[in-house]
């Protein structure tokens, strides 16, 4: 049986060049998109979570979901057993969450922009960790106030199977690899499908280490 390496270096072979896939009416893989950015992102990032940890929080239903979760930007998305909400405070700390970075911004607005979206202005960004064997569920994003804004993910470290079904839960989703630096894009008529992340392969990624981060961005409030 392959080791983590031998994983990691099969998967990196799959890696797609730059360009943008069309996975939807308007739903875009952009590959490689934030591969510029990543080294202005991580210190961006470390010190976000340096005031707001990921955690593990538990839905409605009373599971313990497998990714860690934080946030940051004016609201963060936050699940108890009292249901899935925004929130302009962090409920470990009762303080508002880290500003959201200035790169990451401008990354989502260009990446938005790249996928037919002008004018995306995200107040709010998930971060998702996921070590191997951590998954989503599929679901859709509806706990925002307005859907005619997209939503814009960032996929950095390990490699994700992303689910991109449709309307419907029971509708087949697509299987769509995720690769460091890709950034995928749905709004308009796409913006509620159902979508989640298969259980991460076991690896070591060579920048981010045995983890995937994801960086979801959205117009919240
Ligand atoms: O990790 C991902 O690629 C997707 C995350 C996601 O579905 C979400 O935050 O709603």
């Amino acid at each position: 049986m392959p080791g983590p390496t031998a994983d990691l270096f099969a998967d990196d072979a799959l890696q797609q060049p730059a360009g943008r896939e069309q996975i939807g009416e308007q739903s875009y893989v952009l590959r490689a998109y934030a591969l510029p950015w990543v080294e202005r992102l991580l210190p961006e990032l470390r010190r976000v979570l340096a005031q707001s940890p990921f955690r593990q929080m538990v839905t409605p239903g009373g599971f313990t979901m497998s990714a860690a979760l934080s946030s940051c930007g004016e609201l963060g998305w936050t699940t108890d057993t009292r249901g899935y909400r925004y929130s302009p405070l962090d409920p470990r700390s009762q303080q508002p969450w880290p500003a959201l970075p200035d790169a990451l911004r401008e990354l989502a607005v260009l990446a938005a922009a790249d996928a037919g979206f002008n004018d995306f202005a995200p107040d709010a960004c998930l971060i998702n960790r996921y070590v191997p064997g951590a998954k989503m569920s599929l679901h859709q994003d509806k706990n925002e106030r307005d859907y005619s804004a997209p939503v814009v993910s960032v996929s950095l470290g390990l490699p994700a199977v992303f689910l991109f079904g449709g309307h419907a839960r029971s509708d087949k989703p697509q299987k769509i690899s995720l690769f460091h630096g890709d950034v995928v894009v749905w709004g308009g008529v796409d913006r509620l499908r159902f979508h989640g992340v298969m259980p991460i392969k076991e690896g070591v990624h060579p920048r981010m280490g045995r983890q995937r981060i994801n960086l979801t961005l959205r117009t919240a409030g």
